[in-house]
Parts: structure tokens; C-alpha cells; sequence
């Protein structure tokens, strides 16, 4: 039922997200009419149009030169997809600091369920607003949110105040905010549906609410009271996180081609230690350890190695990362453009250590806490491993793979 569970569920949805990282990057673009996406010569689709185009009424799937016409003075970018992810990860990992349970929707989007969190934390609009701060702080873009009792509601509702909204639904206002949407905004409801409700004279949420479920299911068909359901605000699906889609990188462009295999190497100690941590922060191990190369060719390689059991042990990840550019040194030891470290298939941390390697685990867990605790306080520059001289443990496996030309 809508209210009996008590739970707080929380949607973040960052505002017009691949324009506004551009802005982030090139603060040039801020207050002008943006369109990321394809050529338009090339019959490309916008993917996002800034909020000065969507006054023009651009927006995004338009036709790239359908857009340009509404917005002739536009300014046309093809789009930084890896900076994107980039971008996102780093907003992932901070909804990782506000619950274990993060659904991931898209890149720029998630469902929270921060319902465990309530305690510690305050209440869903404090958490909200925690967020959107943290997000503005850390990273400098701009989210909405929407708290509710549910996805369906929590979804609409960070939508209703964008760009950079906070709606807060709850059992007392839930009527008053849901009667007067468009049937539009309603899951399940397309332009089809649309028009068959509207031949019942249906046109908003209390209307439907209102409805005869007889009437609903003659129009619609057994939807109908599905349908009525949502108008109501009830909807009991769990927030179902899903770690395996995500990542935790970290990744370096030398500003002159780099063939020293010690200063690589004391690129890579520093890259761990930042996804490591990132991984602790967010209560999270794992599997995968990635390395990314550049050489000066701009070819872009990555090479992998699969642990037996995941880790966020900086000297574990280390160990495999050190083995797999040790590997590659060997096989092609040209100069590298470019470094990245990182970490995927992510599990959520806390689970039984075997009791083999217990104290060894022990000592270096009290090592990275110790670690953490000085680069939150003095900041990530303060806190240096040693470079150790050689290879590290081999890795497990290896593996090359999404091999592409850049
Ligand atoms: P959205 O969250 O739908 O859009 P948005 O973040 O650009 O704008 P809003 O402020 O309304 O949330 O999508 C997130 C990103 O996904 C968007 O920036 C680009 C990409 N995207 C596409 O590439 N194609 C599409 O058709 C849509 C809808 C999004
Ligand atoms: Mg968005």
C-alpha cells in the first residue's frame, strides 16, 4: 500500500546533464543556447539542448537541424561521452554515501531508498537537500530531486520544480500535487492512450482517480485500473540496486607523452588510492580491476584481471593494477598518453572475510582507515604510499579487451 511501509524514496535526476558538463568544462557556454549531439548534416538527433534552447522549444530526439532552425544561433557539440561517465560516476558515488540501495536508471539518473538512513541522517527532505549540496559542491552541477513514499511518486516529483528543484510528496499533500497533472506525466500513458482517455474526457490525474473503474477498463483494457492505481500515488516496487553496471575509475592525460615506468607507476599507486578510497566511501568492493592506456598513437587500450573475491584494500588493487601495467610494459612498452585505473563489478562491502589471510587483511584495513581519516581531514594530496621498486604480485588473469582507435 501507499503509506503502511513508511519508506522514503528518493530521485535525483541532474539537469539538462550532457550540456551542463559542457558548461562545467568551458564556463564560456553558460547562459547560451547549447545542443549536444549528433552532425547535422548527418541527420543527427539532439541528445541534450540547454535550457536557453528549450525556450526555443528544442529539445531532446529532435532532429540536430530541426533544433537549429527553432534556435538558429545555437552553439552544435558532438558530445564527451567518456567525460559524461566520468561525471556520473562521481555523482554515483555520492548517492553510495547516502544509501547501500541505489537504483541506477541512467547516466544521470537514480532511484535512493533512504529509508535506513532516516535516523542517522534526518528526513528524506534533509537527505534531498544534503545531496543536492554535496553534488553542488563536489562535483558543481545542478540536480532535482524528488522525495516520496514511492518510485512512481518520487520520479514525478523531481520533475515538477527542474532545473534544480526539491519536491517533497507526502501522504498529506499527495491529492493536491497529483489531481491536477496531465495524464502525460502518468506511467504507461502514450500518445494512443492519451487519446482514448481524452475521448472519455479524461485529461488529468483526479479525473482518472475519479473515474468509474468500468469506464477505465472498457477505454483501456485491463491497464485501466493499473492506471488508477498510479493516479492514486500507490506503487510498491523495491529500489533495486545494481552494482554490476557501475564503476569506479580514475584516469590521467599527460601533458607530454610519459615512457617512465617509475613515474607511471607512481601515477597508478595514486589512482588506486583515489578509487579505493572512493570504493570505501561508497561501502563498496570489487571484482574487477581495469587498467586504461593511451600510447602516443592515441589507440586506446584496456587490459582487465578478475580477483577471486572482491576487495577495497588499496594494497589488493594495487597489487593486481601494478601486475597488469607490468604485463603491458612488457608486451609493448611504448610511451603513454594516457593512464586509468579502474575498479568494477561492485558488491556491496561488509560481508564475511575467510579466515585465511585474516591478520594480514586486518593490518592493512587499519592502514587504509587510518589513511582515509587523514586525507578527509588534510585532504588527498597529504597522504603518499611508497613507490615500491618491481612489479607487485602478477595479476590473476588478463585479459584485452573493448580494443578501439581513438
Ligand atoms: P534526461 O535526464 O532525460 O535529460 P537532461 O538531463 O538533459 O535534462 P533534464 O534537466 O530535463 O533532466 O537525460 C539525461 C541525459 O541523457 C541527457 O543529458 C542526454 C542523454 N539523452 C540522450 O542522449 N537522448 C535522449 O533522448 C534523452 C532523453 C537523453
Ligand atoms: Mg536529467
Amino acid at each position: 500500500m501507499l503509506f503502511g511501509m513508511g519508506r522514503q524514496i528518493l530521485h535525483v535526476d541532474m539537469d539538462e546533464f550532457f550540456a551542463a558538463v559542457e558548461k562545467l568544462d568551458n564556463p564560456a557556454l553558460v547562459g547560451k543556447c547549447v545542443l549536444v549531439g549528433g552532425d547535422p548534416a548527418g541527420r543527427g538527433v539532439v541528445s541534450t539542448a540547454s535550457y536557453e534552447a528549450r525556450v526555443f522549444g528544442c529539445g531532446s530526439a529532435m532532429p540536430m537541424i530541426t533544433a537549429l532552425r527553432l534556435c538558429p544561433k545555437a552553439i552544435v557539440l558532438p558530445g564527451r561521452h567518456e567525460r559524461y561517465r566520468e561525471v556520473s560516476e562521481q555523482i554515483f558515488e555520492i548517492f553510495g554515501r547516502f544509501s547501500p540501495l541505489v537504483e541506477p536508471l541512467s547516466i544521470d539518473e537514480a532511484f535512493l531508498d533512504v529509508t535506513g538512513s532516516l535516523r542517522l541522517m534526518g528526513d528524506g527532505e534533509q537527505i534531498a537537500r544534503d545531496i543536492k549540496g554535496a553534488i553542488r559542491r563536489e562535483v558543481g552541477l545542478a540536480a532535482s530531486v524528488g522525495v516520496a513514499p514511492n518510485k512512481f511518486l518520487a520520479k514525478l516529483a523531481s520533475d515538477l520544480e527542474k532545473p534544480d528543484g526539491l519536491t517533497v510528496i507526502t501522504a498529506e499533500n499527495v491529492q493536491q500535487v497529483l489531481d491536477p497533472l496531465a495524464i502525460r506525466k502518468l506511467w504507461g500513458v502514450g500518445p494512443a492512450a492519451e487519446k482514448r482517455l481524452e475521448r472519455l474526457s479524461i485529461r488529468t490525474f483526479g479525473q482518472i482517480r475519479h473515474a468509474a473503474p468500468a469506464t477505465l477498463t472498457a477505454g483501456l483494457g485491463p491497464g485501466g485500473q493499473e492506471l488508477q492505481r498510479l493516479a492514486r500515488g500507490e506503487d510498491d516496487r523495491p529500489v533495486v540496486p545494481d552494482h554490476q553496471a557501475r564503476s569506479i575509475s580514475q584516469e590521467c592525460t599527460f601533458p607530454r607523452d610519459v615512457d617512465d615506468y617509475d613515474q607511471l607507476g607512481d601515477v597508478l599507486v595514486e589512482q588506486v588510492s583515489q578509487v579505493a578510497r572512493r570504493l570505501r566511501r561508497a561501502g563498496l568492493k570489487a571484482r574487477t580491476v581495469t587498467l586504461k592506456i593511451r600510447t602516443g598513437d592515441f589507440v586506446t587500450r584496456t587490459r582487465s584481471a578478475t580477483l577471486g573475491e572482491a576487495t577495497n584494500l588499496t594494497d589488493e588493487l594495487l597489487a593486481v593494477a601494478r601486475g597488469l601495467l607490468a604485463a603491458w610494459r612488457t608486451e609493448n612498452p611504448s610511451a603513454l598518453r594516457l593512464l586509468g585505473m579502474g575498479a568494477s563489478q561492485l558488491i556491496a562491502a561488509g560481508g564475511q572475510l575467510p579466515l585465511f589471510g585474516r591478520q594480514r587483511r586486518d593490518k592493512m584495513e587499519r592502514l587504509d582507515r587510518t589513511l582515509d581519516d587523514i586525507a578527509s581531514r588534510f585532504g588527498s594530496q597529504a597522504v603518499r604510499r611508497g613507490r615500491v621498486k618491481g612489479d607487485g604480485a602478477a595479476a590473476q588473469s588478463e585479459r584485452p579487451d573493448g580494443e578501439r582507435k581513438k
